[in-house]
């Protein structure tokens, strides 16, 4: 019996050494120390052992038992911290469908704002921009819109203090740039300007590219020739061009563009208020008065400009017709571009 117990020992600690996994581990518990296990039975055998040898014999079993149930322990312990581990570095499942990043992309008007300036890059252009804070003189005085002047009313100013404003178009850098530089220029200026206005297509902040050419003998039809090609690549196609007569203080002549309604194609609808045209920008030759307070000999210089608002050019590109969706931040409306 004692050689029983001490092979039954030696086999029960070899098949602890080899188990690998919890299922292995069961069937050890089972087959050695559970109630029908081998242990178990030996212990019932105990009553055949002659009564001398009994308490020998039955103390080495304890003994035995007691050492393999320690053992059986200490291995459970080691599995389940194996199994545990390994869950954190599971192999990636290689079936599961990739998860799309959120991908960012250029607000509308920063697009139009952009194609703008390449459109006049490619003809030429430079690009200059200037301060939104502005002064008086360069916003009004020096485009010919002296104080008092009823042009003052159109523009709606927010005022600083008596002499700085926010400007309210981007010319002010034009005046800045004509008073360092001399002809021939060929100049674009983009960015924010502020207006005390708003409603379905006005916001008191919104974009405004504008322009100007100056050499000796610039004509109108040098203007006519920028903007003409300007609208065809905003718009991507040949699209019918009108130049209505209009006046600003800063430009004589002056001219509105008009392109061909693109929503009707100049049959007339809502959008165009039944007229078939859509203003997209203002334009003139520069007024001598302008070149004069630069420094400029209006015998010897001449030269056009133009104006137009982004958000405007974007609506209609796009179809939109409240201006206030660009500056609600909707994800909605913004992800369409
Ligand atoms: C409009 C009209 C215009 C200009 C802007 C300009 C600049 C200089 C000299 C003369 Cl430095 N003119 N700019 C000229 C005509 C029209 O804008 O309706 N803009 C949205």
């Amino acid at each position: 019996m004692e050689h029983e117990l001490q092979s039954l020992e030696a086999e029960a600690r070899k098949c602890l050494h080899d188990l690998t996994d919890e299922g292995q581990l069961e069937e050890f518990r089972i087959r050695f120390l559970g109630r029908k296990g081998s242990f178990s039975t030996i212990m019932r055998q105990l009553g055949t052992v002659p009564a001398e040898d009994r308490p020998r014999v039955g103390q080495l079993a304890n003994t035995i038992k007691a050492e393999i149930e320690k053992l059986f322990e200490a291995k459970k312990n080691t599995l389940d911290a194996a199994i545990s581990g390994a869950s954190d570095r599971q192999t990636p499942d290689l079936t599961l469908p990739g998860r799309v990043p959120a991908g960012g992309r250029l607000h509308p008007i920063t697009q139009v704002m952009r194609e703008t300036c390449t459109i006049f890059e490619n003809l030429g252009f430079s690009v200059a921009e200037g301060p939104d804070v502005e002064l008086d003189y360069y916003n009004f005085e020096a485009l010919n819109i002296p104080a008092h002047h009823p042009a003052r009313d159109m523009h709606d100013t927010f005022y600083i203090s008596d002499s700085v404003l926010l400007r309210t178009h981007t010319s002010p850098m034009q005046a800045r740039i004509m008073e360092v530089q001399q002809p021939p220029l060929r100049v674009i200026a983009p960015g924010k300007v502020y207006r005390c206005d708003s409603d379905i297509t006005h916001t008191p902040m919104f974009h405004q590219v504008e322009g100007f050419l100056v050499d000796k003998n610039i004509s109108f039809a040098d203007l006519k020739g920028v903007l003409t090609v300007f609208t065809r690549k905003m718009f991507e196609k040949e699209l019918p061009l009108r130049f209505r007569p209009s006046f600003f203080p800063f430009t004589e002549p002056s001219a509105e563009v008009d392109i061909a309604c693109v929503m009707c194609g100049g049959s007339g609808c809502r959008v165009c208020k039944k007229t078939g045209w859509l203003e997209i920008l203002g334009s003139g030759m520069i007024d001598p008065e302008v070149f004069k307070k630069v420094g400029y000999d209006p015998e010897v210089y001449s030269g056009f400009a133009f104006g137009l608002g982004i958000e405007r050019i974007a609506m209609l590109k796009y179809g939109i017709d409240d201006i206030r969706l660009f500056y609600e931040n909707d994800q909605r409306f913004l992800s369409q571009f």
